[in-house]
């Protein structure tokens, strides 16, 4: 595979310029280009640049709006809405989370709940964002169905990620990003891009049957992560992420998607908690006290631990050169 190395500003001012000459305006092609920039600081290719393509393709279908302005209500003094106006993810979020962070800080549980957005993102930078605050959060969002529930070989549920976060003090967070489906798509299509196989349980072919080839996965199901119990954590994020936001579960994402590739209208919740006045004085200590048991255990990492060294190297990330010469073509 050939290669080229972008510097992080590079990277962030690809994405700002290519969603700033297909319709976005200045706050949402800022907000996209963040995010991507993060994506590939942290070693999470499969949402960096590889999503600029999916994400030129909806503003060029009219399916996003490049130009729309998130607005912000508190609904309760715990429950924070954001109607995006059928913006990306992002800018939504980045209006959102910081009254979501304050309502928390001040009455120790709060949630957010968006609409009306179009997520195509990693969750961590929502949950991080949290626990760099000193709260815990949750977040999770539907997508389009490509995952079979348990037992069955139709698609219903979304690759439905959900992630959670842990403030340490002094310390990266514990903080992970999970697809519920036994592998995120975009993990399957860049297995398929590079011609290599994934394991057997990852998904059916379009006939229903096992496979290790991620082409065939990505034209037939995916299958969730640990059998029955995967299948109800993909089912409650369904319940979370739609049913109570009120907003589209993934087969409703479907049938109401134009299909041009980029992201459906859809969901998410982020839910807030403060340790400080739930535990009270001393969570911190008593948490790490846990935690240097749990990272004493021979083999034991702490989720999200990669992603933060891979931070630490301010350098040059390495990216695929035809993906580059793809999203220079779309300015
Ligand atoms: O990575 O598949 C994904 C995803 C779906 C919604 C947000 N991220």
């Amino acid at each position: 595979m050939s290669t080229l190395c972008l510097t992080l500003d590079e990277i962030y001012e690809l994405t700002r310029s290519t969603m700033l000459a297909n319709g976005c305006d200045e706050a949402n092609a800022a907000a996209l280009a963040d995010i991507i920039m993060r994506a590939e600081r942290d070693g999470s290719h499969s949402h960096g640049l590889f999503r600029v393509p999916g994400y030129v393709k909806s503003l060029r279908s009219g399916k996003v709006d490049g130009k729309a302005k998130p607005t912000v209500v508190k609904k309760t003094r715990a429950l924070i809405h954001v109607d995006g106006g059928g913006c990306f993810a992002p800018l939504a979020q980045a209006v959102g989370l910081p009254v979501l962070a304050e309502a928390a800080a001040e009455i120790g549980v709060a949630a957010l709940s968006l609409t009306n957005i179009h997520h195509f993102a990693a969750l961590w930078p929502e949950t991080e964002f949290l626990a760099d605050h000193g709260l815990v959060g949750i977040a999770c969002t539907a997508y389009m169905p490509m995952v079979a529930p348990a037992g069955s070989t139709e698609k219903l549920f979304g690759t439905n990620p959900i992630s959670f976060a842990w403030p340490r003090p002094g310390k990266p967070p514990v903080c992970y990003d999970m697809a519920t489906a036994s592998m995120a798509l975009g993990d399957v299509q860049i297995a398929a891009r590079e011609g290599k196989t994934v394991p057997l349980g990852t998904g059916l072919d379009a006939e229903g049957k096992e496979t290790t080839d991620p082409a065939k996965i990505a034209a037939g199901v995916l299958l969730p992560f640990g059998g029955y119990k995967g299948s109800a954590i993909a089912l409650m994020v369904e319940l979370l992420a739609a049913g109570l936001t009120g907003e589209n579960f993934s087969f409703e994402a479907a049938e109401n998607d134009n299909h041009d590739g980029g992201p459906p209208r859809g969901g998410e919740i982020v839910i807030a908690l403060s340790p400080a006045l739930i535990a009270g004085e001393g969570w911190n200590a008593h948490a790490e006290a846990f935690m240097e048991r749990l990272t004493s255990l021979e083999g034991v990492r702490v989720p999200g631990a990669r992603r933060h060294a891979n931070r630490m190297d301010t350098g040059s990330r390495t990216i695929n050169k035809s993906l580059i010469e793809t999203i220079h073509g779309l300015s």
